[in-house]
């Protein structure tokens, strides 16, 4: 009979699936009246709604703020899933999605792998190269249609002698190998236009041809990323070398030769800049990708793996610096912003991604504020 009051004592909308084994008794051991019973429950539901609703909001706050969102949302969609069957339904749906949404919101971070922005791939120059058509950078998906769109085309002789040596031939359809670019998820192909030209994942350059670049889609470059802290100042710095083609600080980086492994290109190139010897085979890959460089065009871009390692002060006092190859100088430039914007390409973004694995180092004694506001203190080795 207690049973059977109880059960009539809940609320019709009610989707409580453990409500009836958590009836309350009074002192006496006696059922309750059916006012207190119900009273009883909705207490209980307006309890989980509050808390549970607040944690949902904790964790949606979560997606832009620091956190585990994809943690904190399903805990409190579980705690108001004890009580109501839509919150159960989104449970489900929450767990399939937010892991997901998580993975893309930390991919489009400020210090993402991929270059935010391709400035230098429409505004830039090299020797040789005619002006680029403008292009706006909401103009720059190839997906959207841009009818004007009739760049100046561009390929330098250089190029053109060398194909079958380091550059492709200039007919498109007798290159063989897959066209590909690297993402964070792999190498995927890439889209063609309808003349089978490879388009630039970056988006319009202003520019046809390959300009002085040798492969038709990426080409393959390698860049030693190589930091200490200065053994005077402390600060953090990062060796660069002074391109002999533009004058401009960069990472001493260079084209991947064919069937060469990345590990040997990056410390080749960094031995033919800069005189360091460095050995990259245990040293994790920090980036892989397009790089925004002013050589680039519509169909012939650069794409770079870039290798990070950070020296003590005795490993670094013990490199005997000299410039050489296309390197005029070389530099341990100290991290600050107003460096980094001088910074070749795309480097600045891959040292802002090292300053992020450096975080936390017993030895930085700056705060990512400081790294971003302090002048240049270099020590410089001038080839002759
Ligand atoms: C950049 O160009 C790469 O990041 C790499 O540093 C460099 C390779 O080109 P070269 O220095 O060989 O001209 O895009």
């Amino acid at each position: 009979m207690e049973r059977g009051i109880a059960t009539s004592t809940k609320p019709e909308n009610s989707s409580a699936e453990n409500t009836e084994n958590t009836e309350p008794t009074d002192k006496t051991g006696q059922p309750p009246s059916h006012f207190v019973v119900w009273l009883w429950i909705q207490a209980r539901r307006i309890v989980i709604f509050v808390i549970g609703s607040t944690v949902v909001l904790i964790g949606i706050a979560m997606i832009v703020l620091p956190g585990p969102a994809f943690i904190v949302i399903p805990l409190g969609l579980a705690i108001l899933a004890t009580e109501f069957l839509w919150a159960k339904k989104w449970l489900a749906y929450a767990q399939d999605h937010l892991k997901n949404l998580a993975t893309q919101i930390a991919k489009t971070s400020t210090l993402s792998p991929q270059p935010p922005a391709a400035k230098q791939s429409r505004r830039g120059t090299a020797p040789g190269y005619p002006r680029r058509q403008p292009v706006e950078e909401a103009d720059a998906d190839w997906s959207r249609p841009l009818p004007g769109y009739a760049p100046p085309e561009f390929t330098s002789p250089k190029v053109f002698q060398n194909a079958g040596v380091w550059a492709d031939p200039a007919d498109i359809t007798q290159v063989t190998r897959k066209l590909l670019t690297r993402t964070p998820s792999g190498d995927i192909p890439v889209s063609l236009d309808p003349h089978g030209f490879p388009l630039n994942p970056l988006g319009r350059t202003g520019l046809r041809g390959r300009g002085l670049l040798g492969k038709w889609g990426r080409n393959q470059a390698g860049d030693p990323l190589v930091t200490r802290f200065d053994p005077v100042t402390g600060r953090l710095q990062v060796l660069v070398i002074e391109r002999s083609d533009s004058g401009r600080l960069a990472l001493p980086g260079g084209m991947v030769d064919e069937g060469e492994a990345i590990t040997t290109t990056v410390s080749r190139e960094l031995a033919e800049e800069t005189g360091a010897h460095i050995r990259f085979e245990e040293t994790q890959i920090l980036f892989a990708g397009v790089v925004d460089d002013p050589r680039n065009t519509d169909h012939a871009w650069m794409e770079t793996t870039v290798l990070h390692q950070h020296l003590t002060a005795d490993q670094s006092q013990a490199l005997a610096l000299q410039a050489g190859d296309d390197a005029k100088s070389v530099h341990w430039m100290e991290i600050n912003p107003t460096n980094l914007a001088a910074l070749y390409a795309s480097h600045a973004d891959f040292v802002r991604l090292a300053v992020r694995k450096l975080q936390g180092h017993p030895q930085l004694k700056q705060t990512i504020p400081e790294l971003i506001g302090v002048k240049l203190v270099s020590s410089r080795t001038e080839r002759d």
